[in-house]
């Protein structure tokens, strides 16, 4: 492949590729390689450890979607913690709702954060906000200081490798599940049910012991493996599949994803998923 294409292998024989304008940045932090490429027809991309985490043309829809489910259900979301999302993605779309008071933004790798500030400059602009706090930290650590915290806890994390893989952990979700109030909603990235079912199912297997109500949920993500991605939904107190859609929140009809007929949708699952979720995780090796 020529070098003016980058390419993300989703399996040894099948990937995504763009053609790229410009090579903006190239670093290697504490934790992953950080690239910004400018690509033709996605505008700017940027990637950690060469994987898609946004696009300037998509990310709508997974922030959209990350964020708006999990705070709508809530009666009253005030504080809400967003663990990764450093680019910033995350903040911009919890901070249309009205009740809240703080956000915490819990990051490992501060230069996600700087190069999100330098390179996607709107995207990241809610940092500016007097409701966010960065902690530059690990999410273990900080779920371990603020128990019975938060109204919402978001996890807006990259694929299960490396730092990240703790937090696709039953011992994770313990103290997810410690840092919310009553009431609280959980919320997390849950990968590609078509390439990466096997981590769906570990997230649903996981979680299922410790709420009264787990489902997966999906967005269609055209830059991500295989376009359909899911997320998966936790709370003791909300029945995702039966709420009443009457939001009234101005800004909902200036979302360019969500709707409360695809939040509702977002909720149907094809048969493959459910098959997947009836059947117990494969033993890890
Ligand atoms: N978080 C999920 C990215 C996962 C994409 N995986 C991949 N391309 N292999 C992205 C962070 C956006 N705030």
């Amino acid at each position: 492949m020529s070098e003016n294409w980058f390419l993300e292998k989703y399996t040894p024989h099948t990937g995504l590729t763009f053609a790229v304008k410009e090579r903006l940045y190239k670093a290697q932090s504490e934790f992953q390689n950080i690239e910004v490429l400018d690509t033709f027809e996605f505008g700017r991309i940027l990637l950690l450890d060469g994987c898609v985490m946004l696009t300037d043309r998509d990310e709508f829809i997974y922030h959209e979607m990350i964020v708006h489910p999990a705070m709508l259900t809530h009666a009253d979301p005030r504080r809400v913690l967003i663990i990764g999302g450093g680019d910033g993605g995350s903040i911009r779309e919890t901070l249309r709702h009205p009740t809240l008071e703080s956000i915490h933004l819990v990051e490992i790798d501060k230069m996600v954060i700087d190069v999100s500030r330098r390179f996607f400059p709107a995207l990241s602009a809610g940092y500016d906000d007097p409701r966010v706090e960065v902690f530059v930290a690990d999410g273990f650590d900080h779920l371990e200081t603020h128990r019975e915290w938060y109204d919402v806890i978001i996890v807006d994390s990259i694929d299960p490798v490396g730092e990240a893989a703790k937090l696709f952990t039953p011992e994770f979700y313990a103290k997810v599940k410690q840092g919310l109030r009553a009431g609280g909603n959980f919320v997390c990235q849950s990968e590609s049910p078509f390439y990466n079912g096997e981590v769906l199912r570990q997230v649903h297997g996981a979680l299922e012991p410790l709420f009264n109500h787990v489902h997966p949920f999906l967005a269609y993500i055209p830059t991500y493996p295989a376009g359909m991605w899911s997320f998966t939904f936790a709370s003791d107190e909300v029945d995702p599949e039966n709420v009443s859609l009457a939001w009234e929140q101005d800004f909902i009809p200036q979302l360019k994803y969500f709707t409360p007929e695809i939040f509702r949708a977002s909720f149907a699952t094809p048969n493959f998923v459910n098959a997947l979720l009836k059947t117990p995780s494969q033993p890890r090796d």
